[in-house]
């Protein structure tokens, strides 16, 4: 699958369109989901253009999937969630393709927290 460089996170990433910025490094950008599914629903994003989780996995370089991972790690911290400083826990989600479910074919994972989520059934 190509990479649609209109997409809306694209989009976000050139500052085309508003977000509300939680967290951002060299590599990646966190922001709130316009349509939070939890009391905290954060995105994190590759600056890069991947069009999914496999795509950034196997394409991306050490220095981006290292910083990518390590604003994550941040936001988990900066939100309250990490199990290490306290926190009680998140969801981390990457939805991928049709059958994953997935709408903006950027990469971007999913950081979910603030109730339990339930048990994954589908
Ligand atoms: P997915 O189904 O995994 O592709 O999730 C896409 C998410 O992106 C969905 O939870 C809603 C969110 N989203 C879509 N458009 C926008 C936008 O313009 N701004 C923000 N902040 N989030 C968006």
């Amino acid at each position: 699958m190509t990479y649609d460089s209109n997409n809306v996170f694209a989009r976000i990433l050139r500052g085309e369109i508003p977000a509300t910025i939680v967290a951002q490094n060299e590599h990646a950008l966190a922001f709130r989901d316009i349509n939070p599914q939890a009391p905290v629903h954060v995105l994190v994003i590759p600056r890069g253009a991947y069009v999914s989780y496999d795509d950034f996995a196997a394409n991306a370089a050490d220095a981006e999937i290292i910083g990518f991972n390590r604003l994550a790690a941040e936001v988990a911290r900066s939100e309250g969630l990490s199990l290490a400083h306290g926190g009680s826990g998140f969801r981390a989600i990457a939805n991928a393709g049709p059958h994953g479910m997935q709408e903006v074919p950027h990469f971007h994972l999913h950081l979910l927290a603030g109730r339990p989520m339930g048990r994954m059934v589908s």
